[in-house]
This record gives C-alpha cells, structure tokens and sequence, in this order.
C-alpha cells in the first residue's frame, strides 16, 4: 500500500491528540468486559480506507484498554470484533433485511453477536467508509464509559455534505487563520507535512465530515494554478490523503481562469471557447483525481471576478462550471456571499443584510442539478448574533449549502473562549415558515422539505500549525461540535461538549460539569461585553480584533449601527426602513417587523430605538448595554475562577495554556466594556445608575 497510508506524526502532546487521546479507562469492570471482546480484529476486506479504520481501532484500543489486539483473517480467539460490510461479513454475522435497509451509504451499525461459540463485537455498514464511521463511534463509546449493552447502535449521517472550507493561501497564510500558519502549504509550495495532514484527515472523519475545500475562496495568483500541472502532482497526493479517510477534495477556483491561465480574452460564461476551456480542465482534473469533489466558487464578491463582469448572472456562471463537472459527477459550491462593498455611507436606500436575497432569489429553480448554493447563516456576516438568513427556506428550488464560521473572525479569534455550537443550534432551529410552521433549517438544508438533490453543511476551519491545532486548546471543540452538528443537528450543545470533554480531557465529573459549563455560557459572556442586540461590527476595520464602535461607520462595507446622541439601530421594517424584513416569510416577517414583537436579542438590528426605549426587563435601552458590558467581565471572572477550580484535575501543560488564556481575554473584555460604555456615555451624557466606572 501507498506510503501516503503513512502514520501521523509522533507527537506525545495531548493537546495535539485533540479529542482522539485514547487514555486508559478507569472503570476495571467496564475495561475487563471490552477487553474480552477486543483482544482480536477479525479484518475481511482490504482497502486504504480499512486499513485506516484497522489503525484507528488499534490505536484506540492501546490507548482505552491498554492491550495490543491481534488483527486476523480468520479468529483464533473465542471472542473478537469482526469489522466488514454487509458482504463481508456474510456466513460470519447474521444480519437482517431489515438491519441491512436501515443503513444507508455512509452508515453503521455496531452489534453484539452471540452465536455458537462466544460472543462478537459486529463493526458493519454498508461501504467501507460506514466502517470507518463506525470504529471512530464506538471509539467514542468506549472512552465516554459506555456500557456494552447499549449495543446495537446503528447510525446514519442526517446530511449528505459535510464540508470543511479551508481559507489557506498556498504562501502558508491563512485568512482570518488564529492558529498558526497553514498545515498545507508554505512559501508557494505543497504538501508540508504529510504525516500532520494525515492526522488531520482522522480527526475530520472521526467527526464525520467527508468534504474539504483546501484552498482559500479569494484565490490568488498561486492558487489560480492549483488545476494546472504546475500543482496537480501536489494537489493529487493531498486527495490520497483524504480519500483513505473518506472525504473528498475541493478547490476553491478563480473565475477569471480562462483569462489569467488559459490564455482566453474573455472568462464570459456563455462564450463557447471558455465553456471548452473549462471542459478541459474538468477532464484534466479528473484524470488525475478520478474522486475529485468539484469547485468551490466565490464570484463577484470584495473585488472577485465572476460573471458580472460579462452582464451575465450567477446561475449562467454556476452553470458553465456545472456542465463541465457533470459526466464526472463533480459539483458546484457557489457561495452567496455576494454584496456592494463600496458602498457611501450617506446612502441609506441600500442595506447590505438584503444583497444575497436580492442576487439570488430571482435565479431560484435555473441553477442546474449539481449545482449547490452555500448561503452564509446570517444576511451579515458571521457577527456574535444576526438573524438567520432569509435566503435559507426562501430558494425552494435550489440546492442549498449552510455556511457557518468555525474560525472565531468576530468572535474573538481563538483568544476568547467561544463555544460556537449554541449559536449554530440557534440557526439550525430556525423556523423559516417556508412551508408553514416547522420548516426549520435544518430539515431544509437536509433536504426534507424541498426537493432538492444536494444540501449540507460547510464551514470554515478554524485549525493551523499550531501544536494545539486551533491556538486555544477549548476552540477543538468547536472543531468537534461541527462535525458531530453536520452529522446529527438533533444532537445538543451539552451533550457535544460533554462528549467533547470526555474525549479530550476525563470522565471526571468535576471536570465535565465545570468546563460544559464554561463551555455554554461562553458565547453569550462574548455577546454582553461585545456589540449589543444584533447591531454587531464595532471592531477594528481589518483584522476585526477589539473593540472600534465607529470603526466601520463612515466606511464603505455597508455595516453602520447609526447611533446618535438619541438612538442606535438600523431601521430595516418595510414600514419605514430598508425593507428587509420583507425578505422573511410572512410569520417571521411580521416578527422582526413589530418593535414590541422582534426578540430583544436582535432589536437593533431591525430597529433604530432611542436610549431610554424599555426593554423587557423594565431597563432602559442604555442601561442594558452598561449592565451587560459590566457582567460579561464578571463572567471572565467566573470562566477563570472555574478554570482555576481545576488545577488539580488537568495536565499541567494544558492547564497554564488555557489559563493564559483566559486572562487574556479577562484584559481584553475590560478593554471592550470600557471602550463601548465609554462611547455610549459620551453619546448620551447620561450616566450609569449603579454609579460604576465609565470614562
Ligand atoms: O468575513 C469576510 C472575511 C473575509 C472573507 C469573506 C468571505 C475569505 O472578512 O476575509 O474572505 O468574509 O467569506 O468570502
């Protein structure tokens, strides 16, 4: 087998380990009873993926059980696991029509088997990437403590695309990257190191996901050559890497290659020449890389080119690529990111939150088949709290793609602790109304509703060559927490981090119920010291770290807030703003429209409201935002003083990490209450009732 089979890279370092430690259980009766059906592997079948899935089981073995299983063809003990599809396993495990139905493509299903001699562990699905699934499963199980008669579990993945967006420029940088450089790339060249990637590939499919895009959307010079050969030999040994761990390899295009590397005029989506040009280099693609996922496309969007240019529309762009896909079965991830970002300030008729409803609901239902819109969560972009985007459950026709943000870009950058999975459960909850009450978005983004052929999820990555992958060691959850939401979005956000913790640190129960607990509070702690009620965007232009409440308000990014010495808000009703309630259904349009109706958490977001405004809880407007400034640092506190409650209970290397950490943010979320009470006290002249310190 290939040497790209090759092992990960030796590094004793728990915090590189991330959730897949594997460290000895403490429980003996629990350790005896796996112990007496693990100690052998009985293996059927062959591939790259198999033998990935045999390591993994190896591994976790070593490490949960401490003991070193016989792998063998044909058992020699009494009890063992016997790992093989469905086929595989015929004549050695008996299995069901009904069982067999049950699991689909990418499916598992772990069960007991006790027949004549002895009794089995069965490790079956389908294909061999189900039987991958299914050892990073009961991995899982067995280190959480789970006993051997919660067997059988079957499982099956609830979306088709689970998909990772890498924004890594072939120079090692990574865009909105806070961990470091780029595991891919370096000086204009790839792969680095490939045993890292490897160890990159399991960790993505032991939470599920099975697509990546390994190159940044803003495509550059270098990374326009990705399909030529300049590249390919590189980009080819990437995929292998993946593919033996069941995901399969995107690259984020440029529009304008025919031009810059094709030696066309024109990159014109309906001029032949470039609809052959781009043909081509599908085939090309495909010859070398026969599993190849297709493109991910950023178009005419923050100075990218697209078909805009040529007065065509983004389904004739989406379109072209798609044809040239399709004899291969490749897709197209076109992303709906697409607004004015030059924008004057003066002008209040245009609302950035309405531009990706705008551009793409007129082109509902002309996109073709693998074609796949990704649609970020909110009409911003990725701000602490938006409301959800109303493109989601408005396209009825078309193939869509949720795109969230692991990376922390406005959420503070791997600095802060910000566990991001209750914000994502939030949009997945989201009822869009798009066929009555109950559509929320995740039954139609997994394709329950509408009629589509594709949907999923896509995020962008928060990991870099850091040694702890993700620069705090407590954002590996939000890692986690995306591919098992991807996965199961019925899954909540305490039992992600439970798990999560379990995996990564103990099943101590002072260890699990005090970092959940940091973990689920975390985001709103983030919120109250941050912007306030949805208004988001008072950072700093750019690098969009710390506070700068006016920093984008005479700029041309179409982001204001609009405050005054009266009020702040933006005013986007159809009665008297921009409109953009409009863009919702009926029952949520109706919502968001009525100032005593809107979730207070998103009123200024939809209204211009005057600082003495009365919220729900009888405090003026103002008086909320110095109240929630105030106690989002005394939460840091909290988060600190729980760390500290833990010092005997953690390895002390991750210990003094995370603690660092955290008193980092506890300066930086002074540092931001102060910053915006400071600014909001100046505004209005009106002090804080409780008399505390604003300057
Ligand atoms: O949030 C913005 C980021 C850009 C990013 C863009 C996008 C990759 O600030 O850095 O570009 O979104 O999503 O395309």
């Amino acid at each position: 087998m290939s040497k790209l089979q090759a092992a990960g890279e030796k590094n004793d370092s728990t915090m590189y380990k991330c959730w897949l430690k594997y460290y000895k259980l403490s429980n003996k009766k629990l350790l005896a009873d796996y112990k007496h059906l693990l100690s052998e592997i009985l293996v059927v079948e062959q591939s790259h993926v198999i033998l990935n899935a045999v390591k993994e089981l190896e591994r976790g073995i070593n490490g949960i059980l401490g003991i070193k299983p016989v792998i063998s063809e044909i058992p020699t003990k009494e009890a063992y696991l016997i790992l093989g599809t469905f086929d595989g396993v015929k004549g050695l495990a008996p299995l069901s029509e009904e069982e067999k139905q049950s699991i689909g493509e990418e499916g598992f299903l772990i069960k007991p088997v006790t027949e004549n001699s002895g009794k089995k562990l069965l490790v079956t699905g389908r294909t061999h990437k189900g039987l991958l699934y299914g050892v990073f499963c009961l991995l899982r199980l067995m280190q959480t403590e789970t006993k051997i008669d919660a067997f059988p579990i079957s499982e099956n993945p609830v979306n088709q695309l689970r998909m990772i967006n890498h924004w890594d420029n072939i120079d090692g940088s990574i865009e909105r990257g806070y961990a470091g450089k780029s595991i891919f790339y370096r000086n204009n060249k790839m792969p680095r190191n490939l045993a890292r990637i490897t160890d990159y590939a399991r960790m993505l499919a032991s939470v599920g996901i099975n697509a990546i895009a390994v190159n940044n959307v803003n495509v550059h010079k270098f990374e326009t050559l990705l399909i030529t050969d300049k590249y390919i030999k590189d980009v080819v040994k990437l995929a292998e890497i993946f593919r033996n761990y069941g995901i399969k390899i995107f690259l984020s295009i440029n529009f304008a290659s025919p031009i810059q590397i094709g030696g066309l005029a024109t990159a014109d989506p309906l001029d032949k020449k470039v609809r052959e040009w781009w043909k081509s280099k599908a085939e090309y693609l495909y010859s070398h890389i026969p599993d190849f996922g297709g493109f991910l496309v950023k178009a005419d969007s923050e100075g990218r080119p697209g078909p805009f240019t040529y007065e065509r529309t983004h389904a004739d762009g989406a379109n072209m690529l798609a044809e040239a896909l399709k004899p291969f079965g490749g897709l197209v991830v076109w992303r709906c990111f697409v607004y004015n970002c030059l924008q004057d300030w003066r002008d209040r008729t245009i609302d950035r939150a309405k531009a990706a409803y705008d551009h793409f609901m007129p082109l509902d239902g002309l996109f073709a088949e693998n074609v796949l819109l990704q649609i970020k969560h909110g009409p911003m972009d990725f701000q602490v709290r938006e409301p959800v985007s109303p493109l989601i459950g408005g396209l009825t026709k078309t193939n869509q793609v949720l795109e969230l943000q692991i990376t922390q870009e406005y959420t503070g950058q791997q600095k802060h602790l910000c566990y991001l999975v209750p914000l994502w459960k939030e949009v997945l909850e989201f009822d869009t109304f798009a066929k009555g009450k109950g559509t929320s978005v995740k039954k139609v983004i997994s394709r329950k509703v509408f009629n589509n052929k594709f949907g999923g999820f896509a995020a962008v990555a928060n990991i870099g060559d850091d040694n702890n992958w993700t620069g705090h060691q407590l954002a590996q959850a939000n890692m986690f927490g995306y591919g098992r939401l991807a996965w199961n979005p019925e899954l909540t956000s305490g039992e992600i981090a439970e798990t999560w913790i379990r995996l990564t640190y103990s099943n101590d129960r002072d260890v699990i119920t005090t970092i959940k607990d940091m973990l689920l509070g975390s985001w709103r702690t983030y919120e109250n010291y941050t912007s306030p009620l949805g208004i988001g965007w008072m950072v700093n232009p750019n690098h969009h770290y710390g506070p700068n409440v006016d920093g984008y308000e005479y700029d041309k990014w179409g982001t204001y807030h609009r405050a005054d010495h009266k009020g702040i808000g933006v005013d986007r009703t159809v009665k008297s703003g921009t409109g953009y309630t409009g863009q919702y259904h009926k029952e949520m349009a109706e919502l968001y429209e009525s100032l005593e109706k809107c979730p207070e958490e998103l009123l200024l977001f939809f209204h211009h409201i005057p600082y003495d405004y009365k919220l729900k809880s009888g405090e003026t407007l103002l008086q909320y935002i110095y109240n929630t400034h105030f106690k989002g640092v005394e939460e840091v506190e909290e988060l600190k003083a729980k760390w500290l409650s833990l010092k005997e209970k953690v390895e002390k290397e991750v210990f003094i990490h995370v603690l660092e950490r955290l008193d980092g943010q506890l300066e930086h979320s002074k540092e931001w209450r102060d910053v915006i009470n400071s600014y909001f006290f100046r505004k209005t002249g009106i002090p804080d009732r409780l008399g505390r310190k604003i300057y």
